[in-house]
Parts: C-alpha cells; structure tokens; sequence
C-alpha cells in the first residue's frame, strides 16, 4: 500500500489552487466580442464580412494590414473559424462566398436573405494591459452577425397602432414614385367591404400582391423605406401567416368605435391581429434575441447606387437611413431607449464600394454619408456611443491611374466590367437583382465623375456628373490569400483594436 506523506498532500492542494488561479486568468484573459453588421440589400455585408474574415485569417499572405495596430506592432499571431455561438442560426456561408471571388472567372457571393452567424478566435500577445503579467497569449472571440438593414426598418411600427401605419404607408403609396405602381392594389382595396367577413386566402391572395408591390419599390425603382422589412427578406418566415397582412387605407376616416369594435373575423379584425403579432413575434423578438446581445454595430450604406439611379432613389434612402438609425437613438427620448437597454458602444459607417471612384474622391462620400446620418450622429457622439465613418471597399475590383484627356490629366480607374447575364433569364424572382445576373466581362477605363461631397441639389440631378459601372472581382485570387481591399485595416483597428492591448 502507497503511504501517501504530509507533504505530498500539502503539495497536490497546492497544485489544485494553482490550477484554480490559472483557471480563473484564463477566464478573465479571453476577450469576447459581437460584432452586428447591417445594411440594406445589395449594400455590401457579405462582402464585408468575407473580407474581414479573410483578412485576418490569412494575415500577413497578400494586402497589408498597417492600419491594424496588433498587426503593425507585432502582437497579432493568428486568427481562426471556430464553431459558431448559436447551432439555431444559419452559417455565415464563407466558404461559399471566398469560392466565388476566387473562381475562374472570378464572381461576388450570392445575395443571402436572412441573418447568419461566424465566430472567429484571435490570438494575440497582450502587450500593454496587465494581462501580459499573466500569459504571453491571450484569445479573442469574436461573433460575427449578417442581418438585413430592412429588418431595422420596422422599428418605428413598434410605436405606431395599425391603423396609424395604414395611414402613413397609404402616404408613400400615394406619392411618387410608388403611386404610378400602387394604383392597380389600392383600387381592388376600395372595392373590398373592410367589416364584412374575410377568408385566410383573400388575405394571403392581396398579402401577396403588396408583397409584389414591395419588391417592385425596392428591385424596380431602387427605393429603400420598404415596410414591413421582413416581406422581401423574410429569412425563416418565407410564407408564414404571419407575413400575411397590408395596409388598408381609409381607416383614420372610420368612426373610431366602429373600428374597434370590428369582429375578428373581419377582414379588418384579421389585419389587425396579424399586425400587432408581426410587432411582437417578429420586430421586437429580433431586437430581444439578437439586437440587444451586439456590442459593436456596423451600417453598411451604398451610396453610389442611389446617386446613379437618381433623385427620388437617393431621397428614399436617405429616410431609409434615418428609419434605420432610430435603433441606435440611445437618448431618453429615443423610442429604442424606452422599450430595450441596448449596450453598443462603437458604431461604425462604411460608405461601401469605395473602389468605385478614385482615392481623391473618398473624402466627398464620407462627407456625404455624414450628412445623411447627420443628426442622429451628433445625437449619438452626445450620447457617448464613439461613432466613425470610413470610406471602404471590402473587396477592391480597380486599379486607379491618371489619364490625358484633352491635354488635361484626369484621374481614373480601371476593372472588368460586369455584363447581364443572358442565360437563365427565365427565373423571374423579384429579390435576386440586376447585379446577381451578371457575369465577368472586358476590361475597361473609366472616369467615373464626381460624388457630391453634400447631399444634391436639384442642379446635381440636372447635369448628372456621376456614372456608376458594376465591377468584377480582380481575377487569380487564390482562397488563401488575402483579399485586395480599402481601408479594411482601418475597420479591423476601430472594432477589434482595444480589445487586443
Ligand atoms: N467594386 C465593389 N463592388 C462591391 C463591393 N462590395 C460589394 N460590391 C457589389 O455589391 C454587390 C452586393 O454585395 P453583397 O456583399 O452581396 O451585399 P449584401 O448587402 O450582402 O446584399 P444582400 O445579401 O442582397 O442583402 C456585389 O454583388 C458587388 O457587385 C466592393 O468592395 N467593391
Ligand atoms: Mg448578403
């Protein structure tokens, strides 16, 4: 029999709480971090979120990173995907998504329509904070979420009774330029008795004709206030009842106990349960279970695409946007403030694409999408929450240069453009746009004209300086290298920097 001595005792405990202590450093060492990022469709996430990925986790094998201090000061080791937070929410599909920008031809990742999630693990050297004390390597996780900037438009329904939204959508219905498309839908609505008993498949039948409406305002006219959000994105939804209501205009005209007093079975009374379920089950569900767990939030705005299809599609992005940013108005006044406790602290603004125009220019689209945010950022630096707008291109697709034109030297960029996909043109489906249908063509040199460093007045829209042509991703990228890009160092230095000291 072993005959255990006093001290070997004495030294298993002191093993034991040796253990414990590294335990409990280890948990205080590795960092955590949720990284939210949004924006309207076709704004760039994807993109963004391949790049960031891939940028870290093929550092230091392609473009530079020099704006990342863990990187420029030598802290940063190495970054890699690890299985995801929630196994409920799909996949950020990055394998599908760095396969297409790295074929042959090279193409962009397919429009996604829901919310995802990635998780990465960074290791670092902690140089500058007590941990480096502890351990010469530290673990940052970070959970990476894609979801679509519509979703944060239905926020202000939270606010409004059913009868209160009928009225303002049956506004924009009636304005251009959603009216000349709305007609055909509000004249079948003024023919339906609102208290008369209504069936679950004239519901559906006109659910889906204003659904047809919304893609037509969005894919057609490039319009972005799109309400209900979730009706051309509806993720995990797609073709549930609760998808399955509408506007009914003419209702603040009813007598108010009328109203009331319509019986469920009415087509009103059934519009208005579906909508205040939609508010519940689905608007203020999605800020309980994935909004208010973001720590960092990052909006994505395409401001190019508006400017070239013109005035009335870069004015609806604009209240788009304001609609979008009520989510991030931490005041006591701010609706979002009443109803959830959100924590983020740092927000970021990318005016996407920036490869679009020459470097000289990236100034004027930071002036101008400050000043589409403009009063909720003043409203947010007030509230302390550190706001930043950077000029980006995720995935650069040009090389720029200067060129003579008529004796005077004039900059320009040069890419492959994207040409319209003939083939295949029988799939008629509203929500894969014009972009998604083309493929790599020749390579060309453009001036590609100037972005209003201010939002535009009537004479801009006049002359029409600006001419937006659809890239290609630069070709014989292999997937383990990383992606060319502008100011994603940057990106990676206000998220992620002072969580790695
Ligand atoms: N030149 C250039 N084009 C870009 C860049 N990022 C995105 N694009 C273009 O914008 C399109 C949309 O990009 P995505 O990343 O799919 O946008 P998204 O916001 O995920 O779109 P949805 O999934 O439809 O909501 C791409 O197909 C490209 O044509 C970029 O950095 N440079
Ligand atoms: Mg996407």
């Amino acid at each position: 029999m072993a005959i255990i001595s006093k001290s070997m005792i004495k030294k298993r405990g002191l093993d034991k709480l040796k253990h414990k202590a590294n335990e409990l450093v280890k948990r205080s060492i590795d960092q955590h971090i949720s990284l939210a990022v949004t924006g309207l469709s076709r704004s760039g996430k994807t993109a963004f979120i391949t790049s960031l990925v891939n940028q870290l986790i093929n550092e230091g094998n392609g473009a530079k990173l020099s704006f990342f201090d863990p990187v420029y000061q030598g802290n940063f080791i190495a970054a890699k995907r690890i299985p995801q937070k929630h196994f409920h929410v799909p996949r950020f599909d990055y394998d599908a998504a760095i396969s297409a920008l790295t074929a042959e031809p090279p193409a962009w990742p397919e429009p996604t329509h829901g919310i995802s999630e990635l998780r990465l693990a960074i290791r670092y050297k902690p140089k500058n904070s007590l941990l480096k004390y502890a351990t010469d390597m530290a673990t940052l996780t970070v959970d990476i979420t894609d979801y679509p900037g519509e979703w944060l438009l239905d926020l202000p329904m939270l606010k409004q009774t059913y009868q209160e939204w009928s009225e303002q959508t049956h506004q924009l219905m009636t304005s251009s330029p959603r009216a000349k498309h709305s007609k055909d839908f509000l004249a079948r609505l003024a023919e339906i008795d609102p208290f008369a008993c209504a069936s679950e498949e004239l519901l559906a039948e006109l659910s889906q004709e204003y659904t047809a409406l919304l893609n037509t305002f969005r894919y057609d006219l490039g319009l972005s206030v799109i309400q209900p959000g979730r009706f051309i994105l509806p993720g995990d939804l797609a073709g549930a009842p609760i998808l399955e209501f509408f506007p009914f205009p003419g209702l603040e005209r009813l007598d108010g106990n009328q109203y009331q007093n319509a019986p469920d079975d009415s087509l009103i009374g059934m519009l208005r349960s579906r909508y205040l379920e939609y508010k519940e089950q689905v608007v203020r569900k999605f800020y309980r279970e994935h909004f208010l767990s973001f720590d960092r939030q990052i909006v994505l705005a395409d401001c190019l695409t508006p400017l070239n299809k013109g005035k009335e599609s870069f004015a609806d992005l604009e209240l788009a946007m304001s609609m979008v940013l009520e989510s991030y108005h931490y005041g006591k006044s701010g609706l979002f403030s009443r109803l959830f406790s959100p924590k983020i602290d740092k927000l970021l603004f990318g005016a996407t694409k920036a490869d679009h125009v020459t470097a000289e220019q990236h100034p004027a689209m930071v002036s101008l999408l400050n000043q589409l945010i403009h009063q909720n950022k003043h409203q947010l630096n007030y509230e302390a929450v550190e706001v930043k707008t950077l000029a980006i291109a995720s995935v650069k697709a040009t090389t720029s240069g200067m060129t003579k034109h008529k004796g005077v030297e004039l900059p320009v960029i040069q890419g492959n453009k994207l040409v319209p996909c003939t083939e295949n043109n029988s799939d008629d489906s509203a929500s894969e746009s014009f972009e998604s249908k083309q493929i790599f063509g020749e390579k060309i040199t453009v001036f590609p004209g100037t972005v209003p460093n201010k939002l535009p007045k009537e004479d801009y829209w006049q002359t029409k300086p600006f001419n937006f042509i659809s890239f290609a991703p630069i070709t014989e990228l292999s997937k383990h290298q990383s992606l060319p890009h502008v100011r994603m160092d940057q990106v990676l230095q206000f998220l992620l920097a002072d969580k790695m000291i």
